[in-house]
């Protein structure tokens, strides 16, 4: 037996990479005419449809050994409820333990998600059908669990809307490499993304505009309901953003009695950020918040609600403080978890682009109160670290998606036709190679929920140019999320992330063929 924990001579092609390896000797496991035992059948029919695929031939899915002699395929592959699995000493509710041995694959995991990992992690480590039509898994054991518990991917769906159909292709990518959470930009100045029931004007006025005359479009409560299963049944939760105060032109072009003067503003499509803001004092503002984020509160299975409060450039510090406490407190009565960004801290970052809005004031520390348990999400790597670490002592969570490594809407080089770059460019080896735990210099890890990679679509319209930048950008921040440091080796993730890329171009995947990988 070998194990590579550690080592730079990564042997297998699993990303994101497990805690430990163990190759065996022996033959290899056939992966010919496969009988799936599982705990039920949804889970059963999960694992043949990520098998197939990958070339294993299932011949059968039961719930019972007695059912599987029945069907007497020659390899079993077993998956099983057990709290005693997963590596020595873990308690992750994600862990897992993989064996190939003996012409028969196990998994056992405590719960169900772990079990789906655990044939994630199998069908990486197929190998054959390519060449021979003889599929097979050489003897191995793999002990596994998640070094963080939120691995997520934030999608803009304003800027560019993406249906149903496209958000369904993200959930099984996102998903496929361990990642557990979506986050929607559901609002925004160009568009409004999803049915507020008690609000009907905000999809009727505002969500057929998008970037530049592009189509619209928007989510109705049944379909965000019907995505909302799609991803649970792969074990990622939702999380819907409504973005407030800032960010909002799509509202007060819906609801004029958000501005001032009582007038709706007019549609917008370009792609400045920071002018729109709402007016804490207006009488129409609150019951306004407290409808809309009511509302996604009760439409949301997951236990978070995200409220933006980024890129506000035209507010004073304590109307702004304001909105943070307001904010929070709706989203706590309706009993969800909030979610804001990095600003919802204190740290007044100021718009993305620097060089086109300055900085506002900062606000005064001990007027920003931050709920403990609330989530920040650090996006800007600029800001200095103590206010995050103040926020951290008051009981902040933290996601972090430093544009540096995490914006997959950067430009990878120069010259690249998509995406932009005012946080430089982002090659694969930006988004591979970070620590998490140096990201905020002072910031206890304990304070840490996990990472997010973000794409804003400004510049994406279509679902190829979308997955262009995703992959093979995404995988390497699942790694960053998933893996432990001793696991991970970029020499290696080069070689598995190219092996990857035979699955993307069988399933029609767009990607970016970067010259840091020999594809
Ligand atoms: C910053 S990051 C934004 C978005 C832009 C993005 C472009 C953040 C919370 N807000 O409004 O789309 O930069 O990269």
């Amino acid at each position: 037996m070998t194990t590579d924990l550690g080592t730079s001579s990564v042997t297998h092609a699993v990303i994101p990479a497990p805690l430990a390896v163990e190759q065996g000797d022996g033959t290899p496991v056939p992966l010919a005419d496969v009988v799936v035992v599982a705990p039920d059948e949804r889970l059963a029919a999960l694992a043949a449809e990520l098998l197939v695929p990958a070339g294993v031939t299932v011949v059968g899915a039961v719930t019972t050994v007695t059912d599987a002699g029945a069907l007497a395929g020659p390899t079993t592959l077993t998956l099983t409820l057990d709290p005693a699995s997963g590596p020595a000493g873990s308690d992750h509710p994600e862990r897992y333990t993989l064996r190939a041995a003996d012409g028969a694959v196990a998994v056992t995991a405590p719960e169900r998600v772990g079990l789906l990992h655990g044939v994630r992690t199998l069908v990486r480590l197929v190998e054959g059908p390519a060449q021979d039509g003889a599929p097979a898994v050489r003897p191995v054991v793999v002990q596994d669990e998640p070094r963080y518990g939120w691995r997520g991917l934030s999608l803009d769906v304003v800027r560019h809307f993406f249906g149903p159909a496209d958000l369904r292709a993200v959930v099984d990518l996102v998903a496929s490499y361990k990642m557990n959470r979506l986050h929607l930009h559901l609002s925004d100045d160009q568009g409004w993304r999803l049915e507020i029931p008690s609000r009907p004007e905000l999809v009727a006025r505002s969500s057929q505009t998008a970037v530049d005359g592009a189509p619209g479009g928007y989510l109705t409560v049944e379909e965000f309901r019907a995505l909302q299963e799609y991803a649970a049944e792969r074990f990622v939760t939702v999380i819907p953003e409504i973005d407030v105060p800032g960010h909002v032109n799509a509202a007060t072009h819906a609801y004029g009695e958000l501005t001032p003067d009582g007038t709706p503003t007019d549609a917008y499509e370009g792609i400045e950020v920071g002018f729109s803001r709402l007016h804490l004092d207006l009488p129409a503002t609150e019951p306004f918040l407290r409808d809309v984020l009511t509302d996604v509160a009760r439409m949301t299975d997951g236990p978070w609600v995200h409220f933006g409060a980024d890129e506000v450039l035209t507010m004073e510090g304590a109307e702004y403080a304001g909105f943070i406490k307001l904010c929070q407190e709706i989203i706590r009565a309706a009993g969800k978890i909030p979610v804001g960004w990095q600003e919802a801290g204190g740290a007044q970052t100021g718009s993305h682009d620097h060089a086109v809005a300055p900085k506002p004031e900062p606000v005064e520390p001990e007027v920003m109160r931050v709920l403990p348990g609330t989530v920040l999400q650090y996006w800007d790597t600029r800001p200095d670290s103590a206010v995050f670490v103040r926020a951290a002592e008051a009981g902040a969570r933290f996601v972090l998606s430093p544009a540096t490594s995490c914006y997959l809407d950067m430009k990878y080089a120069p010259g690249h036709e998509l995406g932009i770059e005012w946080a430089g460019f982002v090659e694969l080896r930006d988004s591979y190679d970070w620590e998490p735990a140096e990201v905020i210099p002072g910031l206890p890890e304990a304070a840490l929920e996990g990472v997010s990679a973000c794409v804003w679509t400004e510049t994406l319209a279509t679902r190829d140019q979308l997955f262009s930048m995703l992959l093979p950008r995404l995988p390497a921040v699942a790694e960053a999320g998933w893996s432990v440091p001793a696991a991970k080796d970029w020499e290696s993730f080069r070689s598995r992330v190219a092996t990857e890329a035979g699955a993307w171009r069988r399933d029609g995947l767009a990607y970016h063929p970067t010259p840091q990988v020999d594809w």
